[in-house]
């Protein structure tokens, strides 16, 4: 870089700090840290005991096995490889010398794996109703991990490998320590979109790994809308061969997407698409003439298009095939059927659709249209035996649903998303909370906390009520977000709503939150995850 040009860069940087400065940003108050008495667990358990007394643990000498009770034995290979995995995070970097001849005393040689109930799901998929909890019990001479299922183990295993640590001569140590945990809520989602940047398959499936590390049991993949169509289909091709960014390169196979599928199995997290219509569709318009509603520019068509076209029954032909592919692709029992966001412009300008709102009678109204075409849509999903959920809009409308039916509420402030979610429970449906969670949102500062604050719970409302909230999601919106910036961006304020959704109510502390999830923060960097810093402070490792 030239002298001058280096010159001009330091005095533009200067000049802003000044703006800064003047413009009157208030630094969220420091948090002192101070090292809580749960260590670095992320998110806290439900009930967690840890004594003084340590034990040692050695590369060489340490092992996970299956207890000799475990229902589920060395044929499980989903086990299996979690054991693998997780030596591999607590013992990474370092040496494994040979000296199993003389352990320690104070040593501890075995985490035993115990699942207890007669049908493990080893071969499973994981579902909304799976029991994800586990007891650990860290002690002399083995430690044990007891779950009813294979999803416990899983978290267990996690919280085991977050309790181990280093003491003050570098030397892996583990303290004599009783958990019992289960989530708060059965739905905990992150969603990615793969629409507006394609995401390479390797960055989905970083992701998955560090969405287990927090215990978050969804992947919501929004996987198409507007801008592109990466999603390969084996009844349309045509979809993405027009519809993606590039016909090879940036779409997700079948293969592809099997593998985010097992990968996200293996770590007990369920992978719900999104085919979001009838509007941020225009994508899909490029490989299937005919879908969209061709909007008019006073008599003639101006040669754009809008959302779906709810009037032909073309459209309808195409939803059921196209749905009956989607829900063999995606083993999941839920389809997310979008439905937001329908704008109404291009439906008014087309001569064809204001015949079919006078002929159905449904005046000027055209949530009325949205609506015909929602109801349609949800008998077609209904007939390939999966659930759905969908965006708050179609409840909003007053489509009639099913009584499983899930709503997801993305919109408004604190206030009207907690009405929104009064109101759907009064009505007897399970939702899902997504309004405080958009982190594609930036500010600066510590914009955890705000994330941290909030609950799906706090509304007015029944006890009964209260049961129907079945979780949330974190959402990373792609607009601005590609491989570039994803992990950081998501991680770790994700990890904030992940405690929300695994830990008890109670569990409130910003100070607390603050000193373990520092620590969480540095061990998801550690583990090779660029997660970026809450604030000021270094990290252990960075000294190796
Ligand atoms: N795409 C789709 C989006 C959004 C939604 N649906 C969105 C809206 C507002 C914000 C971020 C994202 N980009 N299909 C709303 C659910 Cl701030």
């Amino acid at each position: 870089m030239s002298a001058l040009l280096e010159l001009t860069f330091v005095l533009l940087a200067l000049a802003s700090c000044r703006g800064l400065q003047d413009s009157g940003i208030d630094e969220e108050p420091e948090l002192v840290f101070q090292p809580s008495k749960f260590g670095s667990l992320w998110p806290l358990p439900q009930k967690v005991q840890i004594s003084e007394v340590s034990f040692k643990l050695s590369p060489s000498n340490f092992q996970i096995s299956d207890a000799k009770e475990s229902r589920s034995g060395s044929s499980c290979s989903l086990l299996q490889l979690a054991y693998r995995r997780y030596y591999d995070y607590m013992f990474e970097g370092v040496k494994k010398v040979d000296r199993s001849a003389r352990a320690d005393p104070t040593e501890l040689l075995e985490l035993q794996v115990w699942i207890t109930s007669p049908d493990t799901e080893c071969d499973s998929y994981p579902t909304v109703s799976s029991d994800e909890s586990y007891e650990l019990s860290v002690d002399q001479p083995v430690a044990v991990l007891k779950a009813p299922k294979v999803w416990g183990a899983l978290h267990g295993l996690e919280t085991f490998s977050q309790l181990v640590y280093e003491d003050e001569y570098g030397a892996k140590s583990i303290n004599y320590t009783t958990i019992s945990d289960f989530p708060r809520f059965a739905h905990r989602g992150v969603l990615l979109d793969t629409s507006r940047h394609f995401l390479p398959i390797k960055v989905i499936l970083a992701n998955l790994e560090t969405m287990a590390m927090n215990k978050f049991n969804v992947f919501h993949w929004h996987i198409v809308d507007d801008p592109s169509f990466p999603y390969l289909s084996k009844t349309f091709p045509e979809l993405s061969r027009k519809g993606a960014y590039h016909p090879y390169t940036h779409v997700y196979t079948p293969a592809d997407v099997k593998m985010v599928i097992e990968f996200a199995r293996l770590r007990g997290i369920r992978v719900v698409s999104e085919f979001d219509t009838p509007g941020h569709t225009q994508s899909w318009g490029k490989g299937q003439p005919n879908l969209l509603t061709p909007c008019y520019s006073g008599s003639k068509p101006s040669g754009t298009f809008g959302p779906v076209n709810p009037i032909l029954n073309t459209t309808y032909d195409f939803m059921r095939k196209f749905f009956k592919e989607v829900s063999s692709v995606f083993p999941d029992s839920y389809i997310h059927l979008g439905g937001d966001e329908v704008d109404f412009t291009c439906w008014k300008s087309n001569p064809d659709i204001q015949k079919f709102m006078e002929q159905q009678g449904f005046g000027k109204d055209y949530s009325k249209l949205e609506s015909f075409y929602i109801q349609r849509l949800l008998d077609i999903v209904t007939t390939t035996n999966k659930g759905y959920i969908i965006w708050q809009e179609v409840f909003d409308n007053g489509v009639k649903l099913k009584p499983d039916t899930i709503i997801h509420v993305w919109k408004g402030n604190q206030e009207k998303y907690q009405l929104e979610m009064a109101n759907i429970t009064s009505a007897g449906y399970q939702t899902l909370l997504s309004s405080p969670w958009y982190l594609n949102r930036i500010a600066y500062g510590q914009d955890w906390q705000g994330h941290y604050r909030a609950d799906p719970q706090d509304f007015k409302g029944t006890e009964e009520q209260k049961k129907l909230v079945i979780g949330g999601e974190a959402c990373l919106w792609g607009e601005y977000v590609d491989a570039t910036n994803l992990t950081p961006r998501l991680w770790p304020r994700a990890s904030a709503v992940a405690e929300r959704l695994w830990s008890a109510k109670e569990v409130t502390d910003i100070g607390d939150a603050y000193s373990r999830l520092s620590v969480h923060r540095c061990r998801l960097v550690e583990r090779g995850i660029p997660a970026e810093p809450l604030s000021p402070s270094f990290c252990p490792h960075e000294y190796k």
